[in-house]
């Protein structure tokens, strides 16, 4: 299982793609670190700082933005996921061009 520091994902507790991702995550046995942004202005402001995005969920893979639970898909999909957590490189990813 990959560690929890590797994999951040800032969210709320009801939000339909937080709760995709996280099935996601679950699914493919990857430990992650789960943030609440919901009741605590500051982590949300912290994720808007480092993703640059305002919506939930967004997720880190070594400390790395890759956006929200469709990035997260598309990467699993064409197998990056595994290929990113797999390696000990993480190149900045997707992020559908913004970095
Ligand atoms: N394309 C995004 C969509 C994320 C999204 O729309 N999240 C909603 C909550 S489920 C959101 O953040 N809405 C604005 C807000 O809550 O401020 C993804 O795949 O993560």
């Amino acid at each position: 299982m990959a560690g929890a520091q590797r994999i951040q994902l800032y969210g709320t507790e009801t939000c339909s793609y937080c709760l995709a991702a996280r099935m996601l995550l679950k699914k493919k046995n990857l430990d992650f670190e789960d943030i609440t942004v919901s009741r605590d202005a500051s982590l949300r402001a912290e994720m808007e700082e480092r993703s640059g995005r305002r919506t939930v969920p967004q997720i880190f893979i070594d400390g790395e933005a890759i956006g929200g639970f469709e990035e997260l898909y598309e990467l699993d999909r064409a197998g990056e996921l595994d290929r990113l957590l797999g390696s000990d490189e993480v190149e900045s990813k997707t992020q559908n061009g913004q970095d």
